[in-house]
């Protein structure tokens, strides 16, 4: 029984003429239309500021001018993409229409699209972009620290390449997964046609590219010299450069939100008959939990970063002592984001290993509940822990025992994630694919960086370690070696579905061990060197380190040049060679892999039911969703050892007709 409330594809192509193409809404236009705002909004910061705010004439330091030019360049390249276009018509009493631009060829990729499936891809690549020029940053860092004293760079410029490094890192791989994986495989995952928010999910995606152009621009404004934190009153205090990391945060605040929403809007309103919430993907329960996050830490960091650029304009005073405002307030307020942040880069992370681990263990997801109420207790807590980042800051130390403990027992629902991940790999039968290599490494190297935040969270070991590489390490475990490593697990488990074609296997092995082993030999010995007093954000080091950090310089990178395997991978192998992947490589049994490639603009024919979860490995095939495309064909029930599921509880409430496709 199915639903079709929606309608399906589209008009056909229109073919136009070249000129009248470039002429439309496109990627052009986008360009030129956000240069053109940007000397507008250059052109009035001067005119209003010129005489009375903080202009000083003889550096041409005039943040007025360069906040309104991002603002003008940022409303002209979404004008230019055309993101205009629909509100203004609905103003004017047009119809409404759902779809945009589905049908394009080629060119989908590159302006606003509404398929989600081509968002997915677009952020994979956009985003893949900003994360490789954030990893030539690290490698000019570590080149600079082959040397005692500074020499590549000057120590001011160090400071903004490890803030540039920081910021868009963070900035970037915050929508790391959800961005690529979640926007194309949610709504299949949950058997819908689309997003809530179609319109809104391209938004987020060119924000984002926007942003990652602002905060590239630093360069031209002297740089910032805060790190990714962007400390008061050191932030009032900086040159220009200063405004593009405010724009960029803020706008990747702006798109995180919207994100976050619009996930939300579609796993709550938008799932098939029968996808009960125990039987939601543990994925999908992964990317809910994110958005929960992303929806309420967000909008303060928005918020913050506005008072930041007021007192920097206009001198509002909010976080400047000078004027009765208090720096102490951006810490917790950057903060009150910034923790919840890192729970937004690890979640996402927990869903893939959890959602891998099945299908290269075939055995059911081993304690799916206890896993649901890890990511929501996560979720739920990370919101009471932000303090454990001012211990050392001198606000009132009466504080810090209870943010000690908040911090201390949120290892438990992260505990609960990694005994799912034991007790499915408990007797599984593994196959060491390459991204279940990639889910193992990340059982070591979180488990690394979970053990390390424990004397980071007691007031007594941080007040040593706050500020040294220790707190580098510890960090770079969780993130590069938490999500990264799973950013890749799902590279090389989904793309083969995106692109209906596969990775060279050996390449992608090379990449794996490469990158597993370099990356610790780079970031284990920063533990030692924090602990002997190596300072973060300082180019100069005490002569004992000399050794240590040639050392960790090198592994570096060696872990850089993993990367360029796997980038000549993905062009040998999607390029050139093109060799077909099957339609289910993995014998998964999850959706997905049992549609067509390409997949429809409307991803079902017929809106599936779903009667049994996603994770029946050793039981017999489920029935429903996967009937009709692969009659039985392929992902055959491998029975694995004791894997038994018991039926999944039944469908409750709700009547297939009752729910929206
Ligand atoms: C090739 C891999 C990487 C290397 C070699 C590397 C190296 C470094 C180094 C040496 C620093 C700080 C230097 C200092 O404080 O003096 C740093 C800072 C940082 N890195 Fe990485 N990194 C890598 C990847 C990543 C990734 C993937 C992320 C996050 C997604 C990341 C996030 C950060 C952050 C947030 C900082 C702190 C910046 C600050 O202090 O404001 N890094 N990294
Ligand atoms: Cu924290």
């Amino acid at each position: 029984m199915t639903t079709t409330t929606e309608a399906l594809p589209g008009p056909l192509p229109i073919r136009r003429p070249l000129w009248r193409k470039l002429l439309g809404f496109n990627l052009l236009t986008a360009v030129a239309l956000g240069v053109g705002g940007y000397y507008l909004g250059w052109f009035i910061g001067h005119q209003i500021s010129g005489k009375s705010f903080e202009y000083q004439e003889k550096i041409n330091e005039n943040d007025v001018a360069l906040l309104l030019a991002y603002f003008f360049g940022v409303v002209g390249f979404l004008i230019g993409l055309g993101f205009a276009n629909y509100p203004l018509s609905r103003l004017l009493g047009r119809p409404a229409s759902l779809r945009e631009k589905e049908h394009e060829g080629a060119g989908r990729y590159f302006g606003l699209c509404t398929d989600h499936k081509v968002v997915g891809f677009q952020y994979l690549i956009g985003i893949g972009v900003f994360i490789f020029i954030g990893g030539l940053n690290a490698m000019l860092i570590r080149t600079e620290l082959l040397h005692r004293t500074p020499t590549v760079v000057g120590p001011n410029q160090y400071l903004s390449l490890v803030g540039m490094h920081g910021t868009m890192m963070i900035g970037m791989m915050t929508s790391g997964i959800l961005g690529p994986f979640a926007n194309y495989f949610v709504p299949i995952l949950i058997g819908a046609r689309r997003m809530a928010f179609p319109r809104i999910e391209a938004l987020t995606f060119w924000l984002l590219m926007a942003a990652g152009f602002i905060i590239t621009s630093t360069i031209f404004f002297g740089g910032f010299p805060t790190g990714w934190t962007g400390y008061e009153p050191l932030n009032d205090q900086a040159v220009m450069g200063m405004d593009s990391y405010i724009c960029f945060f803020a706008l990747v605040g702006v798109s995180m939100t919207l994100l976050g929403l619009n996930m939300l809007a579609t796993i709550i309103t938008m799932r098939a008959p029968g996808m009960t919430w125990s039987r939601l993907p543990i994925f999908v329960w992964s990317v809910l939990a994110t958005s929960v996050l992303m929806v309420l830490a967000a909008p303060m960091l928005v918020a913050t970063l506005l008072m930041a650029a007021l007192d920097r304009t206009i001198d509002t005073s909010f976080f400047v002592p000078g004027g009765g405002g208090s720096s102490y307030l951006f810490q917790n307020l950057f903060w009150f984001f910034g923790h919840p942040e890192v729970y937004i880069l690890a979640l996402p992370g927990f869903g893939i290993v959890l959602e891998l681990l099945p299908v290269f263990t075939r055995k059911p997801l081993w304690g799916y509940r206890l896993a649901v109420s890890g990511m929501l207790g996560v979720t739920l807590l990370s919101f009471f822990v932000w303090q454990h980042h001012l211990f050392v800051s001198g606000i009132n130390a009466d504080l810090r025992p209870f943010y000690m403990l908040s911090t201390e027992i949120i290892s438990i629902p992260t505990g609960f994630i990694f005994i799912c991940v034991m007790g499915t790999l408990w007797k599984g039968r593994m196959s060491f694919t390459v991204p279940m290599l990639f889910c193992l490494a990340w059982t070591f190297n979180f488990l690394i960086g979970g053990l390390s935040g424990v004397f980071l969270s007691d007031t007594p070991s941080d007040t040593s370690t706050h500020g040294t590489f220790f707190s580098m390490a510890h960090f770079h475990y969780t993130i590069m070696g938490g999500l990264i490593f799973t950013f890749f697990a799902a590279i090389y488990y989904w793309v083969p579905k995106m692109t209906g074609l596969r990775f060279n296997e050996r390449l992608a092995k090379a990449h794996f061990w490469l990158m597993f082993i370099a990356f610790n030999s780079t970031f284990l010995p920063l533990f030692a060197l924090g602990m002997k007093g190596q300072p973060r954000r300082v180019s100069e080091y005490a002569p004992n380190l000399h050794g240590l950090n040639v050392w960790v310089s090198i592994s570096a990178f060696v872990l850089g040049f993993s990367m360029l395997i796997f980038i000549a991978n993905t062009v040998y192998s999607l390029v050139f060679a093109r060799e077909r992947a099957e339609q289910n490589p993995w014998r998964s049994k999850s959706i997905e892999w049992q549609i067509p490639h390409p997949v429809p603009v409307h991803n079902f024919d017929q809106i599936p039911v779903f009667d049994s979860d996603p994770y029946g490995y050793g039981t017999p095939l489920p029935v429903g969703p996967t009937r009709p495309a692969t009659a039985g064909a392929r992902a055959p029930a491998t029975p694995g050892p004791g894997t038994a599921t018991g039926s999944p509880p039944p469908a409750r409430g709700r009547s297939p007709s009752s729910r929206r496709s």
